[in-house]
């Protein structure tokens, strides 16, 4: 005798075999939960390729029922274009500099002081310790939701197409593109430079018409972003280790089922770790690269940029600014800064 199973009682049973309570979605359903994320990476970016990956595992997990499609490269706008779609809820998700963001939540920059962090060491015991959870409590207080792993953006260099950088003078009036943050432009006007605010999405026109001299970051997002092509040296100052803070937005991610959040963090947080790892070497790897490109690298001692900050009040003016609290939990991690 043939044995019929309802497709009731077989969708029954199938789903309590499910990670998730849900049912087994017959072949083009539409997902239940459709999101976006943004970034403003190239394609070949770790943070394009890890996001991709974690939507994947997403999709597959929820058995089609939550569908989250990535906008690489300033699709979707430039950062603090992105930033007010994902404060009104128009965007769910995005990787973002703590820097950026702190327009709106100050202290979500304080990582980013130049200097602080002299290895990756000290960065994830901060990151993954209280000085992460202190950003992310100030985060969710303004309406988003910062996610628990912070993703790498590495320690910062910087390029230029006129002239190496080899001492604070060679900083004195040099036409630098900063990104759009208040400690950003802080940092280098404190080294007597001529800080510029522009958009990464801007960066290699404002570099390639001349509009400033250079810009920092790291090996791996000059080569992503082909600014070889615009700058010809590199100078290895390491002034500031950054990150991106996986963001999404508070109403939008409080409103999804406690199920479909467990699974979208594990896997936004496991691709967190997959890119640390991305960067973790990139500083060596890249530098082949980019020789090989055509740029020259110099090795600035760090010192005197450091005293150059502490001698133009830097780190008195952000210790007031954020507190003595806030920077005492910096310090927990760095040691004594600025002195
Ligand atoms: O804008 C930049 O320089 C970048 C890509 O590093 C950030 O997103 C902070």
């Amino acid at each position: 005798m043939a044995c019929s199973i309802s497709r009731r009682t077989l969708l029954g049973t199938a789903s309590a075999l499910l990670p998730l309570p849900g049912i087994v979605r017959a072949r083009g359903d539409e997902p239940e939960f459709e999101m976006k994320m943004g970034n403003d990476n190239p394609m070949t970016h770790p943070n394009t390729i890890r996001q991709q990956e974690a939507a994947d595992r997403i999709l597959k997990e929820t058995n089609g029922r939550v569908k989250i499609s990535i906008f690489p490269n300033n699709q979707l706008g430039g950062d603090t274009d992105m930033l007010s779609q994902l404060r009104s809820g128009a965007l769910e998700f995005m990787t973002l500099s703590g820097l950026i963001l702190s327009t709106y939540t100050p202290l979500s920059s304080i990582y980013g002081i130049g200097y602080a962090f002299p290895n990756y060491d000290k960065v994830w015991a901060a990151m993954d310790g209280d000085l992460g959870k202190m950003i992310r409590d100030s985060v969710d207080k303004a309406g988003l939701y910062g996610f628990e792993k912070i993703w790498d953006n590495g320690f910062r260099q910087i390029s230029s197409s006129t002239h190496p950088i080899r001492t604070p003078e060679d900083l004195k009036g040099y036409k630098i593109r900063v990104p759009v943050s208040p400690l950003w432009t802080s940092m280098f006007e404190a080294f007597g430079a001529a800080p510029a605010s522009i958009n990464f999405s801007e960066v290699y026109s404002a570099l390639q018409t001349k509009i400033v001299e250079g810009q920092e970051n790291p090996l791996i997002n000059i080569e992503t972003a082909k600014l070889y092509e615009v700058q010809k040296y590199v100078s290895m100052t390491r002034h500031m280790w950054d990150g991106f803070i996986m963001l999404g937005n508070g109403r939008n991610w409080k409103s999804l089922p406690r199920d479909v959040r467990t699974v979208i963090s594990r896997n936004l947080n496991g691709s967190a770790e997959d890119q640390r790892k991305d960067y973790a070497d990139s500083d060596v790897t890249m530098r082949a690269t980019l020789e090989k490109q055509g740029m020259t690298f110099n090795e600035p001692e760090p010192e005197a940029f450091r005293k150059t900050l502490i001698k133009a009040g830097f780190y008195d003016k952000w210790k007031e600014k954020y507190g003595a609290g806030a920077w005492s939990v910096l310090e927990k991690y760095t040691g004594k800064i600025g002195t």
